[in-house]
């Protein structure tokens, strides 16, 4: 694929002290390959760290090495090696980006389009389905030990990028990737569960409350719902509970658009997600035109504003991209 595979690898082995960064806001491939770099590189005997602003989202509690996930600390610290993975902008590691006193090498691995290439060494693969994947090849190629553990995070990584295998990115190296990582004894059902049937109930309420309200426009190709600061107040569900939500709207036949409305604590704010289920559709242009980005298929983008005008603004843009399409 590179040689900055390697270059990666070389530096892994040589240097002792590392910090490991990703979002905030974390997802599966956030986590799992924080944590897979992490465990890969204790595994090796260096010092390594791992931060995150925000809480690991309680359905990855289970993965191994999760307790190594820790908030920034109020001191900056000293690095051999930075490498910050599955982020696709520096400002996306949240205040971490302040805490590092000095750093040797700085990495950047990811898989978004739009990433930005902040680092000194980026390793950006938009064809891989997901960051975890990215990890997988390192570690493989890099000559690092695949154990079990790591194969944990890593699957949960590359599952929840992938739809548990279902959406457009899937290929067929994704599909080896993780045949290779249950070869390890992981237990696919298992760690399913976790991930995918272990939601608090205070999920589905707001997702009830949401749906509620969900509309179908440009044709029944554009479905679009809302969750309020009422919702989370009422349903009790916390900010990471609305992650996977949207597929609800996208899951609707005919429709090529989902979009999720969520308003943010601070007042006037939004965040909006975007979903394509055509090719021709490119969200990640659309939430681009709003300062946001990610992949063709997924994006997502931060609104200030009335929420009347937010909504109008980003159905007129997706609109647009439909008629574009010939949609
Ligand atoms: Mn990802």
């Amino acid at each position: 694929m590179t040689d900055l595979c390697h270059e990666i690898a070389d530096i892994m082995r040589r240097e002792q002290s590392f910090l490991i960064l990703t979002h905030y806001r974390p997802d599966g491939d956030a986590i799992g390959s924080q944590l897979a770099l992490t465990l890969a590189l204790r595994d090796l005997g260096k010092t390594v760290e791992a931060w995150n602003d925000d809480e690991v989202p309680a359905k990855f509690k289970f993965l191994p090495g999760v307790n190594l996930i820790t908030k920034p600390p109020v001191t900056p610290k000293a690095f051999d090696v930075v490498i910050s993975i599955d982020s696709s902008t520096w400002q996306r590691v949240g205040t971490s980006a302040d805490k590092i006193a000095s750093k040797k090498y700085f990495i950047n691995i990811d898989h978004h389009v739009s990433n930005e290439k902040f680092a000194q060494l980026n390793w950006i693969v938009t064809e891989s389905p997901a960051s975890g994947q990215i990890a997988f090849d390192l570690i493989k190629r890099g000559g690092f030990k695949l154990t079990s553990d790591i194969a944990q995070c890593l699957f949960a990584a590359i599952s929840t990028d992938t739809g548990s295998f279902m959406f457009g990115n899937t290929t067929a190296t994704c599909l080896r990737a993780a045949a290779e990582l249950v070869e390890t004894g992981i237990n696919v059902g298992e760690l399913s569960r976790h991930v995918y049937e272990s939601y608090p109930y205070a999920r589905l309420r707001i997702l009830q409350m949401a749906l509620a309200d969900l509309k179908l426009t440009d044709h029944k190709h554009t479905a679009y719902f809302w969750v309020t600061k009422d919702m989370f107040a009422t349903s009790g569900a916390k900010r990471e509970d609305t992650e996977g939500l949207i597929d609800f709207a996208r899951s609707i036949e005919g429709v090529v658009v989902a979009l999720l409305f969520e308003e943010m604590e601070e007042d006037g704010k939004f965040r909006v997600s975007f979903r394509s289920k055509n090719s021709k559709v490119d969200v990640n242009s659309i939430a681009r035109h709003f300062g946001g980005g990610g992949h063709r298929e997924a994006a997502g983008a931060r609104l200030t504003g009335l929420p009347q005008d937010v909504e109008t603004r980003v159905l007129a843009a997706v609109t647009t991209a439909l008629q574009t399409a010939g949609i």
